[in-house]
């Protein structure tokens, strides 16, 4: 049943002290305000986190949906308490509302972000650059995904606009309501791996993971007329199981306002490498072979998955090719700005 929600290998390496202590592997599927349901071999189970869980962990050591957690199950009830969540491989983060400096994961262990955006009114391009800086972020590889494409006033207009600002991330165009453009997103997502879709609220998320069910299984709700903007009808976030073996998340409307800026993003998710790093005898240290490496001592160990060193070796990579990118289109911005201050200046003095 687990080898359908992504279970691997690597995974039942990392449960192994859990699976000594007599604990059961699950994944969380849904996060609700009282609770949890976590999916087992047993089946879908109501779960709650342990007390001390809850307690010992700042807010981004709460278990939340992707997470594999490490669950005790009591007899001849469909409940459990989780224990212990294992490594993130990868998360998306924000800040919580409630502090600057605790951040809140939003899901956990996802391959593709498919950032969301509809094609029924104005694109927001500041916007939707901060949701895919966020999706990098996460680990994931981002996809640009437009909906409503039955709706779009000039669709070639506006993919071309969405292709240029998204760069190297793919953008797919898709119809819900057409069936349009489903195999083509569907495409981006590997049997067992996980995709979480992320954006504003309204903009189809549900209807979209209906599309790609075949059943309405999602709540969805007309937009507002007035101004175009949704009603927040997804209150949790909920992982579900495509047919095609694929896994998908669909979560409540996020704005992009709040999204963790970079390095708090990697710090959350890759604390205990940080804390390897920070460790090494140079702090220049380049990992590479140098003596008192802390990092090539946890992996000779066995402390620290050679995986999960390169994702998080890939993820700085990636950081910094955005924040290069986000540095080259404010320097444009600028000069773009001061060309036209200078012609405005000269339209000026040709005109007296
Ligand atoms: N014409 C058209 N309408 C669509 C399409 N996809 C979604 N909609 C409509 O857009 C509205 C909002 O869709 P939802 O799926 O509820 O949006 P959501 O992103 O899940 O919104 P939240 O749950 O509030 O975050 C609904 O009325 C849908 O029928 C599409 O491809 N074409
Ligand atoms: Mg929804
Ligand atoms: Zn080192």
């Amino acid at each position: 049943m687990i080898e359908q929600y992504g279970w691997s290998d690597l995974l039942a390496q990392a449960f192994a002290p859990h699976a000594r202590a007599g604990l059961t592997p699950g994944r969380v599927v849904v996060q609700q305000r009282n609770g949890y349901r976590v999916l087992a071999d047993q089946g879908e189970l109501r779960a709650k986190a342990a007390g001390r869980l809850m307690h010992e962990a700042g807010e981004a050591g709460h278990p939340v949906v992707g997470d594999w957690v490490a669950l005790s199950l009591e007899p001849g009830q469909r409940s459990a308490t989780i224990h212990a969540i294992l490594p993130r491989r990868t998360a998306f983060v924000r800040r919580a509302a409630h502090s600057v400096q605790d951040v809140q994961v939003i899901a956990a262990n996802i391959d593709v972000a498919f950032v969301v955006t509809s094609l029924n009114a104005d694109l927001n391009p500041r916007r939707i650059e901060r949701f895919l800086a966020a999706a990098w972020q996460s680990g994931a590889r981002p996809v640009l995904v437009l909906t409503k494409a039955d709706l779009s006033p000039d669709l070639d207009a506006q993919r071309a606009e969405m292709q240029a600002l998204a760069a190297d991330c793919p953008v797919v165009v898709v119809s819900a309501r057409q069936g349009q453009g489903l195999d083509g997103l569907l495409a981006h997502l590997a049997p067992g791996e996980t995709c979480v879709l992320i954006g504003s609220s309204g903009v189809g998320k549900s209807t979209l993971v209906n599309a790609l069910l075949g059943e309405d299984r999602m709540a969805t709700e007309a937009i507002r007329e007035s101004d175009d903007q949704g009603r927040h009808t997804t209150s949790h976030r909920q992982l579900v199981r495509l047919p095609g073996g694929g896994l998908i998340i669909d979560s409540p409307g996020i704005r992009e306002v709040g999204l963790i800026d970079a390095e708090e993003g990697v710090s959350a998710v890759f604390d205990d490498i940080e804390a390897l790093v920070a460790a090494c005898r140079f702090s220049d240290c380049s990992h590479g072979g140098e003596p008192g490496c802390a990092v090539q001592a946890a992996l000779k160990s066995g402390a620290l998955a050679p995986a999960r060193w390169a994702s998080f070796q890939k993820l700085g990579a990636e950081l910094a090719a955005v924040e290069d990118k986000a540095a080259r289109l404010a320097k444009d911005a600028k000069r773009r700005g001061q060309k036209s201050y200078r012609s405005a200046k000269k339209a000026d003095r040709d005109a007296g």
